[in-house]
């Protein structure tokens, strides 16, 4: 059956998962200013597959850390086409951040591809930081000690979202798509947007609206 367990174990051995890459532009210059790589499911069966169908079986059968393995070693590839300060920002499942061997494993992986990890953001989703603030700390702290960035997903949707962004030490802010895509019709939608870009600024964190599409 389609994204069974066996069906994602498969995948693996074929080699089925792969990086998408979105770009992300600096909107004052217009400059390409790097690529969010996105997880996407070549399915022998059914074609490119969305991660919103995959991710969580991936995560429930403990294979989520190797999806990530394979998205940095497949991107890494392509860094020697990006431009001088290009970066790639790379999605990370919440139990991934209390996990403290990613730091040392993504070194690793890094050195291999030969990947400057200063060139290297990850994302998280609020729900990350509810499990085990501690240990969530420990890891970010690593991360950020290699050169990593740390950006705050989907930033608008959880609850008690202004809490989460003091609790670890973030870089960015990706306004969620939900108010991006609406803002050309909603002023609601254009106020929110311009308070979290305000809050961005005030904080020193760099902004990125997600959703983008037109
Ligand atoms: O369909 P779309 O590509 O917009 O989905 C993007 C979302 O899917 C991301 O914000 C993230 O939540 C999830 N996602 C995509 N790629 C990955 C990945 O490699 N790992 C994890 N954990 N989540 C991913
Ligand atoms: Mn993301």
């Amino acid at each position: 059956m389609f994204c069974d367990d066996a069906d994602i174990r498969r995948g693996f051995d074929e080699d089925e998962f792969l990086p998408f890459f979105q770009p992300l532009v600096e909107l004052r210059t217009g400059q390409l200013a790097g690529f969010e790589v996105l997880a996407r499911w070549n399915h022998a069966q059914f074609g490119i597959v969305a991660p919103d169908h995959f991710i969580p079986a991936v995560e429930k059968i403990g294979c989520i850390n190797e999806l990530t393995r394979r998205m940095l070693e497949k991107a890494f590839i392509a860094g020697p086409m990006l431009a001088g300060s290009a970066t790639l920002s790379v999605n990370l499942s919440p139990m991934q951040l209390l996990d403290v061997t990613l730091p040392a494993k993504l070194e690793a992986i890094a050195a291999h591809g030969g990947f400057s990890l200063h060139r290297l953001a990850f994302e998280l989703t609020e729900s990350a930081l509810v499990d085990d603030l501690p240990k969530a700390r420990l890891v970010a702290r690593d991360l950020k000690q290699l050169g990593c960035r740390l950006a705050l997903d989907d930033f608008g949707t959880g609850y008690s979202s202004l809490r989460h962004l003091q609790a670890l030490p973030f870089d960015e802010l990706k306004v969620d798509k939900s108010f991006v895509l609406t803002m050309t019709t909603a002023r609601e939608s254009r106020k929110i947007v311009a308070a979290v870009v305000g809050l961005g600024q005030s904080l020193g964190l760099t902004t990125t609206a997600e959703g983008v599409e037109t």
